[in-house]
């Protein structure tokens, strides 16, 4: 017996040195992994300003004087700061969406928000995953969002595959009726998404008429990161076929061709298309709305609009306007993205 517990005893020893040991490598790696890699270090200053969409004005804040905010761009396992420094009038945060943050950042940073004229550094985290991500405004987000605080976040992977151009495409949506002070609820309200009737992709409005053009040589290979931050399900047809070879930064397993794709509010893709012949193709767009969300919706908003008649005085007036029109906002198919391919063999 006596043997047994001191052969128990040299167990537990031995299993103490061995985590000892695990812990130490672990710490070694980490310290290591963190010398070796780049602090990459960048500043996001947030100033009022105007932006005009199909004609319609916005109140919108901007990133370095940008809209969409700067492209950040890292290589994974850089370690990474930034520092949001407020310049405008309100409050505003910092979000990482997709990216793996450490719990630090993840649990108290996001929720610091940055009254006028403070600053902040948000960090020190280590990129990753890689793929397409986006940063945005944690700060009342509705409305942040939709008034233009966000920006790409792409980490590259060490093993980066080789594409010969490649583009960045954050899809948003806006409500013009709601910034125009024509509807009841103000911008960024979430009554008010469904009507959203601006689309933009970039700082562009998408109009039918005023595609973004990509150019490109006969045989190059193209890949196209998508994401979208607005809150519609936003639909892509392509004349010929892609491959779609991430899914929120995620490779894929086994990555299929397809003509179309519904990016929903949140979602990245990075497809791959191959310029196989001279000439232009176009990328169609439209709101993608599934079946049955409209009506849905619709007739909730008819209730409610019944109940507001019944117990609202019409001498009150405005209990009748609420919802005077509310459609779902859908956007016929309209061209958004040309491929123009030249020369070449
Ligand atoms: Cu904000």
């Amino acid at each position: 017996m006596r043997q047994k517990i001191s052969n128990f005893k040299f167990q537990i020893s031995n299993l103490k040195l061995f985590f000892c040991f695990l812990l130490t490598a672990y710490c070694l790696l980490f310290t290591v992994s963190i010398a070796s890699a780049e602090t990459k270090e960048f500043t996001l200053t947030v100033t009022d300003s105007e932006i005009e969409l199909n004609g319609t004005k916005f109140m919108v804040w901007k990133y370095n004087d940008t809209f969409p905010g700067p492209e950040i761009r890292v290589k994974e396992g850089d370690v990474v700061k930034i520092k949001l420094r407020n310049k405008s009038s309100a409050k505003h945060g910092l979000f990482f969406h997709g990216l793996y943050v450490n719990p630090r950042v993840s649990i108290q940073e996001q929720e610091i928000f940055v009254d006028p004229d403070y600053e902040y550094t948000y960090g020190e985290f280590v990129a990753g995953p890689a793929g397409t991500h986006l940063y945005h405004c944690s700060w009342n987000m509705a409305e942040h969002l939709t008034r233009g605080l966000y920006g790409a976040f792409i980490v590259e992977a060490k093993d980066e595959p080789k594409s010969d151009k490649e583009f960045v495409y954050i899809i948003s949506d806006w409500n013009s009726k709601a910034e125009n002070g024509d509807d009841h609820y103000g911008t960024g309200h979430p009554r008010t998404m469904l009507d959203n009737d601006i689309t933009t992709i970039n700082e562009r409005a998408v109009t039918g008429d005023n595609p973004i053009v990509m150019e490109a040589k006969k045989g190059e290979r193209i890949r196209m990161r998508l994401a979208n931050i607005g809150h519609l399900p936003h639909k892509i047809r392509f004349a010929q076929n892609f491959i779609i070879t991430h899914e929120d930064g995620y490779p894929i397993s086994q990555p299929k061709a397809q003509d179309s794709l519904t990016i929903y509010p949140g979602k990245r893709y990075d497809i791959v298309i191959t310029a196989k012949k001279s000439g232009k193709e176009v990328f169609y767009h439209s709101i993608d709305m599934p079946p049955g969300v409209k009506e849905k919706l619709t007739a909730s908003e008819d209730s409610q609009k019944a109940s507001a008649a019944h117990t609202h005085d019409d001498s009150h007036g405005h209990s009748n306007n609420i919802h005077k029109e509310n459609k779902t906002g859908v956007i016929k198919e309209a061209p958004i993205i040309v491929l123009d391919v030249r020369g070449g063999q």
